[in-house]
């Protein structure tokens, strides 16, 4: 009996003494180094190989999905992407200017010397040869009679008379008050950005909620009516497009019945590009506004899209294209580019037509409202 119980003791002893072996180093590297989420998970119990393994497979998956999927925040970007000003975009126009304002705006007083440089510098900014005398008359008068004395007062009547000569215009997009789709058509020479101008205008008006078609009026080109397609699938606008070749006004007739039909607000209608001196071309325009108005839409927007770096050449293209279709605003891309921004002046001195919209860059959210104020502002700034 007394043997069985000292077998007994010592078997206990024995467990006690591998027990602690086993626990204790456990128990002393928790103490020392907090453990990680993952080593908690596997430390603190006994975990099966097979569900270490089954946990990592699990963690691979998860980091897998995550680097494959768009960050939301990345999403949000670019739904609620904010409008670029004109200040941020127009750093190749204002350097135009600033170099020869800066020279003006140090000069004491107002001599033959500022007049000249106040000339040049507003010829080389594309203000234009008439735009320009018309403006130097005014300061001159500003300077009889309100005693201007020094190149910085100067500035300031240059900057209020241009903001002054680009108020007033009614720069509103109009839409048809009447039963049927209203027409808004795209016109301009080659290249100056009629198609991305017409899919930027598709995003917006989609997001403040009308329906919108765009016919493809360019039948010139096969590639000009998939770039528009592309541009109505980006929007989420109906799409209407005829063969290549074929005639510009059966296919936007087309795309405004087709609107019609499904009580669509807004038919964009672009057209291919042409030279204004080009008599057939220009006559085949004139036709386009005329049956684009026949069917049930109404046709309250002609567009011309001018490239700002083309500068004064603009000013002919448009005396030509008011002459075939009676224009109602000016679209003016690329004011981000290598344009000096005094074309805008022109524009609306010698021809009497509102800049309406103005192309920042090549993004769908690069088309802003003409703002005069914040337009001679970022000009000057
Ligand atoms: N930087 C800049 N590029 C622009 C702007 N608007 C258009 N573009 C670019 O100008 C190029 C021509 O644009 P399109 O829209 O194809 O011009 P289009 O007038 O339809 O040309 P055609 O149909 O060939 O007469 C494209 O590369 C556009 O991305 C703008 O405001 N800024
Ligand atoms: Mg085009």
């Amino acid at each position: 009996m007394t043997v069985i119980l000292i077998i007994v003791a010592v078997v206990i002893v024995l467990g006690l003494i591998v027990g602690l072996g086993f626990i204790a180093p456990r128990n002393r590297r928790g103490s020392l180094e907090p453990p990680s989420k993952r080593r908690t998970l596997v430390d603190d119990r006994v975990v099966p190989p097979e569900e270490v393994e089954r946990a990592a497979l699990v963690e691979a998956e998860v980091a897998a999905d995550l680097a494959t999927h768009v960050p939301v925040d990345d999403v949000v970007v670019e739904e609620v992407a904010e409008r670029p000003r004109f200040r941020d975009r127009l750093g190749k126009a204002r350097a135009a200017l600033s170099g020869a304002m800066g020279s003006i705006a140090g000069r004491s007083k107002i001599d033959a010397e500022t007049w000249d440089e106040l000339e040049e510098a507003l010829i080389l900014a594309d203000v234009g040869v008439g735009s320009t005398q018309e403006l130097l008359d005014h300061l001159r008068a500003r300077v009889k009679v309100d005693g201007l004395s020094n190149g910085e007062e100067l500035l300031g009547a240059l900057k209020a008379e241009m903001a002054n000569r680009l108020s007033g215009f009614d720069r509103e997009l109009k839409l048809s008050s009447d039963s049927g789709p209203t027409v808004w058509l795209f016109v301009g020479v080659n290249g100056v950005g009629k198609t991305t101008t017409i899919g930027k205008i598709g995003v917006r008006q989609v997001r403040e909620g009308r329906t919108v078609l765009m016919a493809a009026g360019d039948t010139f080109r096969a590639a000009a009516a998939e770039q528009l397609g592309m541009w109505a699938e980006r929007a989420g606008a109906e799409f209407v497009r005829g063969n290549e070749g074929g005639d510009p006004s059966a296919v936007i007739f087309d795309g405004v019945e087709a609107a019609s039909a499904r009580t669509i607000d807004l038919v964009l209608a672009d057209t291919a590009g042409r030279l204004h001196n080009n008599v057939n071309l220009m006559e085949e325009l004139s036709k386009v506004r005329r049956v684009a108005d026949k069917g049930d839409g109404t046709v309250t927007e002609v567009l011309l899209v001018i490239d700002a770096t083309t500068g004064q050449n603009g000013l002919v293209q448009a005396k030509q294209f008011t002459e075939a279709v009676e224009l109602t605003g000016v679209v003016l891309t690329k004011l981000d580019g290598s344009a000096k921004g005094g074309i805008v002046i022109a524009i609306h001195d010698q021809l009497g037509i509102p800049v309406k919209l103005v192309g920042l860059g090549e993004g769908a959210e690069d088309l802003v409202s003409f703002d005069a104020h914040e337009f001679v502002e970022a000009l000057f700034a």
